[in-house]
């Protein structure tokens, strides 16, 4: 579908596009265009732009992420469909590497996203695979439990965009600084990450990759002088203020 640029929503339909056509390629699960669907409905609300709070959220992640002794990435199947390239040329520049992790997991599915990932040009895309017993997160009890024994288990940062609840929980148990995106400001995953950037996440590393080339992260706050309750309560202010575009 070709979206014309004069439409007042043509990027917000652009990326509905990019999640479909993740599921037509085997990237993306059915289940990720309810997600997409639920992140549309708050990006609509925040008027589809990076506000204040965001900007704030990004840099102060920037700086978390240069300062990490072992920053990853992690990937799920709407991720890379939405933000394949744009986290390739962060994960490459930046050395930190990807890792697929999925919800719905599958074999083939994983195979896929790799390949994908790869193909946008990403030269370290960590996964499960075929590996014999990986290390696993306590607490839970699926397949997001698993971690690359090069990668999330031995990582102090792990950036974790559009998440479950119950992972971050999980991350954070583990003595993991977590840093997650969502659009839903009120998410467990929100709440319970050290650092909550609500805004659409291809927007997200657009600022990410700007923030970082510059250098802009040097006067960020660090975790310790961050207050991502504040960040939040922001966000939903400006949410529920419904005033659009
Ligand atoms: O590929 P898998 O199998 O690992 O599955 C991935 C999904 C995303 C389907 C799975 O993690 C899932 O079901 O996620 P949820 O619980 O629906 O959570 C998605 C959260 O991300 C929601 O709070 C949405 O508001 C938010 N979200 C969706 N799209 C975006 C977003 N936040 C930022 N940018 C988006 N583009």
């Amino acid at each position: 579908m070709k979206i014309p640029s004069s439409h007042p929503r043509a990027r917000s339909l652009r990326l509905r596009e990019k999640i479909v056509s993740g599921v037509e390629m085997g990237i993306t699960s059915v289940a990720g265009l309810i997600a997409q669907g639920r992140g549309e409905a708050f990006d609509y609300l925040l008027g589809e732009k990076t506000h204040p709070f965001a900007k704030k959220a990004i840099r102060a992640a920037a700086g978390l992420l240069v300062t990490a002794r072992h920053p990853v990435i992690s990937v799920n199947g709407n991720v890379a469909a939405l933000a394949g390239k744009q986290l390739s040329q962060i994960s490459n520049r930046f050395k930190i590497p990807l890792e697929v992790n999925l919800f719905h997991y599958s074999r083939e599915r994983e195979k896929k996203i790799v390949r994908y990932l790869k193909k946008c040009g990403a030269k370290t895309v960590l996964c499960r695979g075929a590996m014999n017993g990986p290390p696993t997160l306590k607490g839970l009890h699926h397949a997001r439990k698993y971690m690359h024994p090069d990668g999330i288990a031995k990582a102090d940062v792990v950036f974790i965009p559009l998440e479950d609840g119950d992972r971050c929980q999980a991350l954070r148990k583990a003595g993991k600084k977590v840093i997650a995106v969502d659009l839903n400001p009120l998410s467990r995953t929100a709440r319970t990450a050290h650092l909550t950037i609500v805004d659409e996440l291809t927007r997200v590393l657009e600022g990410l990759s700007r923030v970082l080339k510059r250098g802009a992260m040097n006067d960020a706050p660090t975790l310790k002088k961050y207050n991502n309750k504040s960040i939040l309560k922001q966000a939903e202010k400006r949410i529920r203020r419904g005033q659009l575009f």
